[in-house]
Formats: C-alpha cells, structure tokens, sequence
C-alpha cells in the first residue's frame, strides 16, 4: 500500500530500501502490462482525446503541478494513465510515423541508460558509453564505405540535428575564419537540396545565418528524385549572380515518397564545381545494412558526410541519430571551444576520448546503449533481416493497391518500394479532404494510425510506413480494410 508513502520514504532516505524496490516493481508491472497490450492486436492504438478534454482532467488524471507532495500510489495511478492516453508506436498497426515498433532490448538499453543517468561530454564520467560511441560510429562509416572506417562522427539529437551539424562543417571546412568573425568572413553562400528533402535543411539554412532563401530548392522526376542537370543548371546561375554554390544535400529516403537521389551524378557535380556533398540517410540509412538493398546507396562513399538515424528503419528507440564525417577532426574543429572547466587537457587518461566538445551542445544524452546492444544481440544479420522484411513487407502493400479498384499509387511506379503512398481515387473531385477524415476517424476509433499531406500539387494522400518489426501481412490488409470501412460509414 503506497497511499501513505511519498517520493522522501524512498532512497536515499534511512531505510528506503525496501520501499524503493516495491515502488520499482510495481512501475515494472504497469510497464510489462503495457508492453503485453501494445502486441495485442485487440489493443486499441490510442484513445484519442482532444487537448481540452485532457486539460479538463480525464477520470481523475490530473495533468496540473501541486505545491504539497502526492502520494506514491497517486504518482504510480499518474504514470498508469500517462500510458493510457498515449499512443502505442509500438502497436503492429501504427504506421503513422518513421519511428515505429517497440524493441525490447532496446528498452532495456534506455532504462539501463536512465539509471547510469551520465553526460557523453567526457570519457571521465562516461568512460564506456564513450568507447561504444567511437566504436559504433566507426563500424557505421566501414557501412558507408570510407577506407577503414576512418573519420568522424557524433550522435545528436535527431536527424534535423545532425543535417545542421553538416550544414556548419561544410561552411567551416571551406570558410573556417566564419567561426570567429561571423558571416561577414565569407561571401553569400548558398545550399542545394531537393524540393523533396526533409525541411531541416531549409531550417538549418535559416537557423544558421545563411537566410532561407540561400536554399535552392531542386526539381525531381516523377519518383521524386533529384534531376542532376536541374542542379548543375542552378548552381551556374548562382555563380553567375556572384554568389558561392557550398553544399548539396543528396536524400536518400525521402520523408514522404521515400525517393534516392542519384548520388554518384551528384558527386560528379559536386566534385566538378568544389562543393561539399551531404548524403540525409535519416530515413534509408538502415538499407546500408541490406545487402540485397544498399544498392540504392551507390556512390555514398563519395560524400563529405552522411546522417542515419537508427531510431527510424532500424527500430532504436528514440532518439538515435548519428551525424558521420568523412574528414577526421573537423567536427572538433568546427565547434571546440575547449571550455576549460570540463575538457581540462593534463587529465591522466588520452583526452581526445573528451568528445563533448565537437558538439553543439554541452551536455548531451547517452543514445548509444540502446544501439549498441541492439547490435549485439541481433548481430548485423538481424539488422539485415529486419530491413528486408520491412521491404518485403512494403511489396507485398505496393502490390495489394497498385491494381486495386479506387486506388491510386503516388507516385505510380514502384520507386518507394519501402514507402508506399496511395490515395483513394474514387473521391478524386473532394479529395483533400477525404485523407484528414479517413484519419480523423481512425485515430477516434483507435483501431490503426496512418500518416496523410499533400505534396505540390497533389491533394492530400496517405504515406504507409513499414519500419515496425511487429507488423505482419495481415497487418496491411486490417489497415486497407479499416480505411474503406471508414470512408464509405
Ligand atoms: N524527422 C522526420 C520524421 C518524420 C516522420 O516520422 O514522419
């Protein structure tokens, strides 16, 4: 009975031993229950309610801070309904977002990361976290390709992070007196990336004082992927104005359609006019881990630098995201500041294991466990495997609607093998609408998730997801089903 215990019984308090293990093993109850219920398909996904509805207080889950401490039976109640009227992104049936499942390693990577409760600033607090970092990382850039693993890297916290990191190393390897003196030492720069590349280039264009509108947008095909004359063409008018063409980003796994851009003509291009060349492998980079799939990656080993996100394909829970560098010391070179109260250089251990500071920030979250263990126990094949499913998976959907009464495939050929997108045709003259309701309906109804936006000119259109190592065929065809049910009730 904790209703007469408060957060001060437990330890460190004299005697709180007992009390903490009690408290810790009924949170572990609620939490396997809930892990059981998130791969029980009778599980609903959510249990949709709208913001006012949950600031008004749900039977009695009070999300208002209180002066006067709660009990501890109130705080485990707290952290039942936390989880109840969440969403279970690790449902087989959630296929609303890139990161999806719930890999139990894993979690028991991030709790025992919770309770190490460190900093990955330095070796001298985080002395393993540190080594499995610097080891992971070099076996992802052995991945890309780059002689030996050489090079740099870091985890951030996600991918819009580590684009940002590519974005600011680029300017210094080339301006590196930017740093110092401000954009002033360099001339009016410009970024290329695809008008189907994820918005955190644009972001970090705006973020980083080179202005939005130094973000030149490229045209794709009909899969979505970069035309390499449309850049060349872009850059020679840039250079013409008297401006500075610095960096290209080349995705691979495009946010919506899932589309590769050609990177070997893009390195041509780059390498032609002098250019760094960023690969964005938020979404793909797990295929380099597929050796039936990392074909479409051909050329990677050309670019200056590369971000892969294991949190998304790869099924790491989040965060997971690694900013990789060909160039050894840049990133320590772009942002060390050598604060000296923590990067003290006489400490009796090789301090360049104080990674901290090549990063943007100071204190920074131990992202690696959970991917680290994850490795280990699955072993690069069940990494392997588990991308070839997902792409077997996403087949098998391309197929089921491609000739499917209703529906259309977007774009119509099969590109996004991993990513299908479809929209529902026989609605086509109310169609912008048709995808918000079909969603608005299922997220009350609870039974599945989906992701839906339009894309240039097209009306809205839902994206299918496939990353979650849960979901099965028939998984796909509840989905189907459940949005025809929807749209015609
Ligand atoms: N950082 C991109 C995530 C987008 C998504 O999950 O849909």
């Amino acid at each position: 009975d904790f209703s007469n215990m408060f957060a001060r019984d437990l330890l460190p308090a004299k005697n709180g031993e007992e009390a903490t293990i009690q408290f810790l093993l009924e949170l572990v109850d609620i939490l396997t229950n809930y892990i059981r219920k998130t791969f029980d398909r009778s599980t609903k996904v959510l249990d949709f309610h709208h913001p006012h509805q949950l600031l008004e207080g749900m039977e009695g889950f009070n999300l208002e801070l209180s002066d006067q401490p709660e009990s501890l039976e109130q705080i485990l109640v707290d952290c039942r309904d936390t989880l109840k009227y969440g969403v279970r992104t690790g449902h087989p049936r959630f296929f609303n977002q890139l990161s999806t499942g719930l890999d139990i390693i894993g979690l028991a990577g991030e709790w025992l990361t919770s309770t190490a409760n460190t900093n990955m600033f330095t070796y001298e607090i985080a002395p393993v976290f540190v080594l499995m970092e610097q080891l992971t990382l070099k076996k992802m850039r052995e991945m890309i390709g780059w002689p030996s693993g050489e090079g740099d890297g870091i985890f951030s916290p996600g991918g819009a992070i580590s684009n940002m990191y590519s974005v600011m190393i680029a300017r210094y390897k080339y301006f590196p007196d930017v740093k110092t003196k401000g954009m002033s030492a360099a001339p009016r720069l410009v970024l290329f990336t695809s008008e189907h590349s994820h918005y955190s280039i644009k972001k970090a264009g705006a973020a980083l004082g080179f202005g939005s509108e130094n973000v030149v947008l490229l045209s794709t095909d009909e899969r979505g992927r970069v035309i390499p004359s449309d850049l060349e063409a872009k850059i020679l008018d840039v250079k013409q104005k008297g401006y500075h063409p610095l960096f290209v980003n080349a995705t691979a796994g495009s946010t919506v359609y899932g589309a590769f851009d050609p990177i070997n003509e893009i390195a041509d291009i780059c390498e032609k006019y002098n250019m760094w060349l960023h690969v964005d492998g938020a979404w793909g980079g797990g295929l380099l881990m597929s050796r039936k799939h990392r074909h479409k990656f051909s050329g990677v080993e050309r670019a200056n630098s590369v971000t892969w996100n294991p949190h998304k394909m790869m099924g790491v829970p989040l965060q997971c995201s690694a900013i990789l560098v060909r160039e050894k010391g840049i990133l320590s070179g772009c942002n060390s500041m050598c604060a000296g109260y923590l990067f003290q250089p006489d400490k009796q251990y090789d301090v360049s294991f104080d990674t901290g500071d090549k990063a943007i920030q100071c204190g920074r979250h131990v992202d690696i466990f959970k991917f680290w263990l994850m490795w280990k126990a699955k072993g690069t094949i069940g990494f392997e495997q588990h991308i070839d499913r997902c792409l077997d998976l996403s087949q098998y959907l391309y197929e089921k609607i491609r000739n499917r009464e209703g529906y259309e495939m977007v774009p119509n050929t099969p590109t996004c093998v991993f990513q299908c997108v479809f929209c529902l045709q026989e609605y086509r003259e109310k169609l912008h609408k048709v995808a918000p309701k079909i969603k608005a309906l299922m997220m009350e109804s609870g039974t599945t998730m989906v992701g839906y936006q339009p894309q240039g000119q097209k009306v809205n259109f839902f994206r299918m997801v496939i990353s979650n190592p849960a979901a099965l065929q028939s998984d796909i065809d509840f989905l189907i089903d459940e949005i025809e049910r929807l749209g015609h009730g």
